[in-house]
């Protein structure tokens, strides 16, 4: 008799660890680290991208194209993405004012045109100074609309690899609302503590690259880092036997 409860607790025990095994599954377990098991991310690990440029960009993250304005001027879009954060978080993106590239002016020649770009992640990312930022081109020099003059400089191949040296590189520069003046799509989405930024001369700088790395998410909220996944085969639900 005692034996037989003996067998019923370790029965028991073995039966609960296995439920509570179960009940983990797949998507309560946190992802271990390098070299073990990890889980398939869910829609619910990754967080939204909004983005806003006047005029035109293109993102990359950790080295990856991420997202590219699909409409180069007018009108002044939003492009929001969702992206599967892992850090640290090497963000690149080079922002273009439609400038025209003989003359560095707007609209058919006809004026010098302002720029400004705008980010913000679901992790709590924000564009602001501590952004890293250097012009490639700008003009009209001198904001000499009568005899316009555009100077440009090689942009390097790898700007947006995470190696990718910027320690020489300024500040970006923040610029208010105002001066940026962002069409109605920009109020339609969740910029709530992102600043302008753009780099030194907001009228005459038309190519710009802007560099960041977020080191940890902002929001505090830890999260699997899936980056390895290419590398692992990630645990799903069991598959249908057979027939
Ligand atoms: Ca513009
Ligand atoms: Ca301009």
């Amino acid at each position: 008799m005692r034996r037989t409860i003996q067998g019923a607790t370790v029965l028991g025990l073995i039966f609960g660890a296995a439920l509570f095994t179960w009940a983990q599954r797949p998507d309560d377990r946190q992802a271990p680290s390098a070299g073990g098991k990890i889980r398939k991310p869910q829609m619910n690990d990754t967080v939204s991208a909004n983005v806003y440029a006047d005029n035109w960009f293109i993102l990359y993250i950790n080295g990856e194209l991420v997202a590219v304005d699909s409409i180069k001027f007018i009108p002044h879009n939003v492009v929001s993405v969702d992206i599967l954060p892992s850090y640290p978080m090497t963000i690149a993106v080079m922002a273009k004012d439609n400038a025209d590239p003989k003359t560095g002016m707007e609209y058919a020649n006809t004026q010098i045109g302002d720029a400004g770009f705008i980010l913000k992640f679901g992790d709590g990312t924000v564009t602001n100074s501590n952004w890293k930022a250097r012009k490639f081109s700008w003009g009209p020099i001198d904001h000499d609309t009568k005899n316009p003059r555009v100077e440009s400089i090689p942009i390097p191949e790898n700007w947006f690899a995470v190696d990718f040296d910027d320690s020489s590189w300024g500040q970006a520069k923040e610029y208010t609302e105002e001066q940026v003046g962002p069409k109605q799509p920009f109020f339609e989405h969740d910029f709530k503590g992102a600043k302008f930024i753009w780099s030194d001369d907001i009228e005459l700088d038309n190519t710009v690259i802007f560099r960041h790395v977020v080191k940890s998410p902002p929001d505090g909220k830890s999260r699997p880092d899936f980056s390895n996944l290419n590398n692992v085969v990630p645990d799903g639900p069991p598959k249908k036997p057979k027939k």
